[in-house]
């Protein structure tokens, strides 16, 4: 048995204008943020965990033209051709599946991903009736094995290649920025038990949550991100709700502080959680369990009470922030509760929660959602949908009370908004550092006043160097203000920046003056072409994974335009 997993094919969509698709720090998270700005570059993750977690050996393509996917077709004979998709992608897959029949007629075709939430749309049909094979709902690697007949139960790792965050001119500071910070992935759980009414992640399972790794295997690939990767920010364990089950969050703590080499002082992982779940914790107790960063969903002041419950949200995140663990939060935009009269209120909320990080969206009823239903039997979705509209700025649905352009525009200004008030991401995420490592330097418990402690201080010095250039170059006043604020606080905790430090920060500082003077010229772009990688896996459990780091071979000068 062969198999051959792929991406969509390219061309790979391009948002606004002007946000590549895979490139997701551009168009949230650290958007608009001056020389802060950065760019990504992301793997395929579901293609290698499924080719890893299979005995057939594969081949993985992450975006090849149509053209060469069709010679990956013709160079031998593959048994399947499995596909990841998305709703966005499903005019790509109108072209790709009589391409693959045409070229290789025995492979049989098999989709995947979030994407097949489209296809009981009568416009999508050809797509679902043009394949062999559908995983719907459930685990990829569970589904894969049934179908190569491989045993079920073989243990599971994520050995993936590695998210690659970098502000591209930072390159020239010194040559350990050059590889930028890297983030893991690894897959905990699929769906979610809340169903909101716009959640496609958790209309996929229908509201359950199906288990794909055990706390060993995720603490055991945890350690593979950290062994193999020279600075990892962390890991993102994906399970929607996490912080509700709290047994495997302390069952993951617990092998996080038994590791000796890479335990609390090392590892960290961003965990997803409600309003709900994060109200049942002590966040000193999520800190132990190696919890560094919680991503939460807002959306708006006004809505979602199911899943906030009576919490003081405001003071539940603050109590994060302050042990040190980060904030991530996401808010949406067009949702009927908000109205002009409100929207304000609704964006200084958000703001004052001082999060590191946001993603912020305009609501968008995907197809297979309870909000779609809802709005369709409203004549609020278009008649005939156009999937290239189905992203995080996308427009897929009239919102009462704003047009799509008011809300892109709303979004956008309030990701600038955050940077002049708080200042980049980078230095907040600084600032909920010093929280915590003045939070273990008081502690008891010798967990926190050793490894994390440590873990903290190393964080604070490897970042603090950026402090010149967010206050010389701070985008107004208050975001000056706190600037100057946070390097006192630096100076009070740890004496004067030392002398190799204090020519780091000058030597950036210049280098972050010339880089937006260029931009002043020549203008600021994350578009790039993005060439097709090709991976090989031989099926065997364990195996390294293939050579081919992304990222590497993207030169730098085509991540920042013209030299
Ligand atoms: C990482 C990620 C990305 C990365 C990498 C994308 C990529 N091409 O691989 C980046 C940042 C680039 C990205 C971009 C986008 N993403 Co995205 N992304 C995610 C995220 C956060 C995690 C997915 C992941 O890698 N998980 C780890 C892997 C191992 O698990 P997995 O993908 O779930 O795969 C498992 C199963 O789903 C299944 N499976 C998946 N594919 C296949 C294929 C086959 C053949 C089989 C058998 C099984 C199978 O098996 C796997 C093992 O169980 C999800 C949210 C989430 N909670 O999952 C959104 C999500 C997948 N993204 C989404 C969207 C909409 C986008 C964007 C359009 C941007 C946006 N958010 O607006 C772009 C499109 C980019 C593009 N052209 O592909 C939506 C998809 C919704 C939908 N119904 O279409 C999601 C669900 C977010 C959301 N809640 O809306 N994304
Ligand atoms: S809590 Fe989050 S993941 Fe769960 S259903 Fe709601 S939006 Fe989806």
């Amino acid at each position: 048995m062969r198999v051959l997993f792929t991406s969509t094919c390219k061309p790979i969509h391009v948002f606004l204008g002007r946000f590549l698709s895979i490139d997701d720090v551009s168009y949230r998270f650290i958007v608009d943020q001056g020389p802060f700005s950065a760019t990504a570059d992301i793997p395929c993750f579901s293609l290698h965990f499924l080719a890893q977690n299979i005995s057939a050996p594969s081949i993985v393509l992450e975006w090849p033209t149509l053209e060469e996917l069709a010679e990956e077709l013709r160079s031998c004979h593959y048994d399947y051709v499995a596909i990841t998709c998305k709703v966005i992608d499903m005019d790509r897959l109108t072209e790709m599946i009589p391409m693959i029949r045409r070229v290789s007629p025995e492979t049989k075709i098999v989709l995947g991903g979030f994407g097949i939430l489209g296809l009981n749309e009568p416009q999508f049909h050809h797509i679902r009736d043009g394949v062999d094979h559908i995983c719907s709902a459930g685990d990829g690697v569970k589904f894969m094995r049934k179908l190569l007949g491989e045993p079920l139960n073989r243990s599971v790792q994520a050995h993936l290649p590695v998210e690659v965050i970098r502000i591209p001119w930072m390159a020239r500071v010194a040559s350990m920025f050059a590889s930028g910070v890297q983030a893991g992935y690894l897959l905990s759980a699929l769906g979610c038990v809340w169903k909101c009414e716009f959640c496609t992640t958790s209309a996929y399972t229908n509201g359950q949550t199906v288990d794909v790794m055990t706390p060993a295997e995720i603490v055991e690939s945890m350690k593979w991100y950290y062994a193999n990767n020279s600075f990892m920010k962390h890991v993102f364990v994906m399970d929607e709700e996490l912080l509700l089950r709290k047994d495997k969050v302390k069952a993951i703590g617990k092998l996080i502080q038994e590791e000796p080499v890479f335990g609390l002082n090392a590892m960290t992982y961003l965990a997803f959680g409600t309003i709900k779940a994060i109200s049942r914790w002590d966040p000193e107790e999520l800190l132990l369990n190696g919890v560094g960063e919680v991503w939460t969903g807002i959306e708006s002041k006004f809505s979602y009470q199911r899943k906030k419950g009576e919490a003081d949200q405001a003071s539940l995140i603050r109590g994060l922030s302050a042990v040190g663990i980060e904030p991530q939060l996401s808010w949406i935009m067009g949702d009927d509760c908000q109205t002009k009269e409100n929207i304000q209120e609704d964006i200084d909320y958000l703001i004052g929660l001082e999060p590191t990080t946001v993603q912020l969206t305009t609501l968008s009823a995907f197809p297979g959602t309870a909000l779609f239903k809802r709005l369709q039997k409203d004549n609020r979705v278009p008649e005939k949908l156009d999937p290239s509209q189905y992203h995080l700025f996308g427009n897929t649905m009239r919102a009462l009370n704003f047009t799509h352009d008011e809300q892109v525009k709303i979004i956008l200004d309030t990701y600038r908004r955050m940077y002049e008030e708080l200042g980049p991401s980078a230095m907040r995420a600084l600032g909920v550092y010093m929280n915590g490592y003045e939070y273990c330097s008081r502690s008891q418990n010798l967990l926190l006043s050793g490894p994390k402690r440590e873990f903290f201080k190393r964080r604070i010095e490897h970042g603090i160097f950026q402090i010149r250039i967010a206050i010389e170059m701070a985008p107004g006043p208050r975001a000056k203000s706190a600037m100057e604020d946070l390097y006192n606080r630096y100076v009070s905790l740890f004496g004067p920046m030392r002398k190799s430090v204090r020519n780091l920060a000058d030597r950036a500082l210049a280098l972050a003056e010339k880089e937006m003077e260029r931009r002043a010229r020549e203008g600021y772009s994350t578009m790039r072409d993005v060439p097709l990688k090709r991976f090989t896996y031989g099926g065997q459990p364990g195996e390294p994974i293939p050579a081919s780091i992304p990222c590497a071979d993207v030169p730098l000068s085509s991540l920042v335009g013209p030299a």
